[in-house]
C-alpha cells in the first residue's frame, strides 16, 4: 500500500456508479476505501472483479461496515480513513420504492447526507465532498432544467435529494468545506438495478428473444428522460472534485426520449416488434410522475471540458446486448419491478 497515494472513500461503492468509480479511482492510483452494508448475502457482486486480500501488500481497495443511519460508525471511519475526498453516492434510490418507504428514505437519502458531513466536520479532516444530486429535484419544473432551475420534486426520493443537496451547500458555505453537487440525470449501464426501466427493459428484450420470458409489464410509458451512459458520469464527478472552486454541476445528454423510444430501441435491437411483448401494469405507476427531464449540461462542458458521449439509442444496444451475452448480474426476486 503505497502511503503517498490519494484516499478515497466512496459510499455506495457496491451500487452500480460506486463501482464504476472504483473502477476509474484505481486506475488512477488511489486508495479506495468502501461503505458496505452487512447483507446475509453478497451484496458486493458489482465490485467482485476489483477486490483485493486486504493482506496484500500491494492493494488498493479496502471495504469497511457501515450505514448511513449510524452516525457514530461513520464518525469512526472518517477518523480511520482520513479521506482526501469523499464520493457520497449511498441513497435508497429508488423513486416509486420511496413512496412506499418515505421515512426510511428521508432518513438515509436525506439525513444520512448531513451525518456523513457532520462526521466531516466533527474529525476537522480536511477534504473534498461530492454529494450525488437528482435530476429527479426538478420535478415538475419544465424543461430544460440546468443549475439554475428551481426544484419542484415530485415524490420522497426527490425531496430527500433536495434536502441533501442544501445540506451540503450549507456546509460549504457555512463550514467552508469543499462540497460539491452533482446534478446528474438517469444514467444507465448493464449493472444498472434490475428495477430501473432501462435495465428492465433491456433484460426483457433480451429474454424474450432467447424463449425465456414471453412478456414484460410497464407502466408510463410516456415519461421523456435523458439517459446517458454511467461510467461517462463518473468521470463527471471526479472532475467536480479536481476543479479550483467548489460549486455545482448538472451532467446530462441533452436528449429526450419517453419510456416508449426506449423499449423500442431494445426490441429492435433483438429483431421483435415491442407491441406483441409490452403490457400495461398500473402497479407500476408512481403517484404523482415527472414527465420530463431534458438537461443543459453546458456549464460542466465549459467548465470541466465534460460532454457526454453515448446517447440512448446507443444505449439500449449495449445494455440489451451485454443481457443477451449474459454479462449483467443475475435479477433477484423483487415485489416492484
Ligand atoms: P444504486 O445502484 O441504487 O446504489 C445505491 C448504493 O447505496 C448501494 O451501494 C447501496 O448498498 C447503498 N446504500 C443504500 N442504503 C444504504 C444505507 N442505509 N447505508 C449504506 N449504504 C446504503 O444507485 P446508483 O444508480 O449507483 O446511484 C448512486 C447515487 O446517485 C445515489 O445516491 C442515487 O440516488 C444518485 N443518482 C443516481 C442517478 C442514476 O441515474 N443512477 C441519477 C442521479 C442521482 P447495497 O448494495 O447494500 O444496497
Ligand atoms: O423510471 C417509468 C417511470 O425507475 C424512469 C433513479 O436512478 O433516475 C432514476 O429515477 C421512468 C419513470 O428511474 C416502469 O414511471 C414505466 O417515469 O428507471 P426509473 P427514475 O424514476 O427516473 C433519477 C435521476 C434518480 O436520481 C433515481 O435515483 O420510467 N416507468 N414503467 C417505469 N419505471 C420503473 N422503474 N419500472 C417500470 O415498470
Amino acid at each position: 500500500m503505497s502511503d503517498n497515494s490519494r484516499r478515497a472513500l466512496i459510499t455506495g461503492i457496491t451500487g452500480q456508479d460506486g463501482s464504476y468509480l472504483a473502477e476509474l479511482l484505481l486506475a488512477k492510483g488511489y486508495q479506495v476505501h468502501g461503505l458496505i452494508r452487512r447483507a446475509s448475502t453478497f451484496n458486493t457482486g458489482r465490485i467482485e472483479h476489483l477486490y483485493q486480500d486486504p493482506h496484500d501488500p500491494d492493494a488498493r481497495l479496502f471495504l469497511h461496515y457501515g450505514d448511513l443511519t449510524d452516525s457514530s460508525r461513520l464518525v469512526t471511519l472518517i477518523e480511520k480513513i482520513h479521506p482526501d475526498e469523499v464520493y457520497h453516492l449511498a441513497a435508497q434510490s429508488h423513486v416509486r420504492v420511496s413512496f412506499d418507504e418515505p421515512e426510511y428514505t428521508g432518513n438515509t437519502t436525506g439525513v444520512g447526507t448531513t451525518r456523513l458531513l457532520e462526521a466531516i466536520r466533527m474529525v476537522g479532516v480536511d477534504c473534498r465532498f461530492y454529494q450525488a444530486s437528482s435530476s429527479e429535484m426538478f420535478g415538475a419544473t419544465p424543461p430544460p432544467q440546468s443549475e439554475d432551475t428551481p426544484f419542484y420534486p415530485r415524490s420522497p426520493y426527490g425531496a430527500a435529494k433536495v434536502y441533501g443537496y442544501w445540506i451540503a451547500r450549507n456546509y460549504r458555505e457555512a463550514h467552508n468545506l469543499f462540497a460539491v453537487n452533482g446534478i446528474l440525470f438517469n444514467h444507465e449501464s448493464p449493472r444498472r438495478g434490475e428495477t430501473f426501466v432501462t435495465r428492465k427493459i433491456a433484460r426483457a428484450a433480451a429474454r424474450i428473444a432467447l424463449g425465456i420470458d414471453r412478456n414484460v409489464y410497464l407502466g408510463n410509458l410516456d415519461a421523456v428522460r435523458d439517459w446517458g451512459y454511467a461510467p461517462e458520469y463518473v468521470e463527471g464527478m471526479w472532475r467536480m472534485l479536481q476543479a479550483d472552486e467548489p460549486t455545482d454541476y448538472v451532467l446530462a445528454t441533452g436528449t429526450a426520449y419517453t419510456v416508449r423510444d426506449f423499449v423500442r430501441f431494445c426490441f429492435e435491437h433483438v429483431n421483435l416488434d415491442w407491441e406483441d411483448h409490452v403490457r400495461f401494469d398500473e402497479s407500476y405507476l408512481r403517484p404523482t410522475e415527472v414527465d420530463s427531464l431534458i438537461g443543459d449540461a453546458s456549464k460542466a462542458h465549459e467548465l470541466l471540458d465534460w460532454k457526454a458521449q453515448t446517447l440512448p439509442p446507443e444505449l439500449a444496444k449495449i445494455m440489451t446486448q451485454a443481457e443477451l451475452d449474459g454479462h449483467a448480474p443475475s435479477p433477484g426476486i423483487h415485489p416492484i419491478r
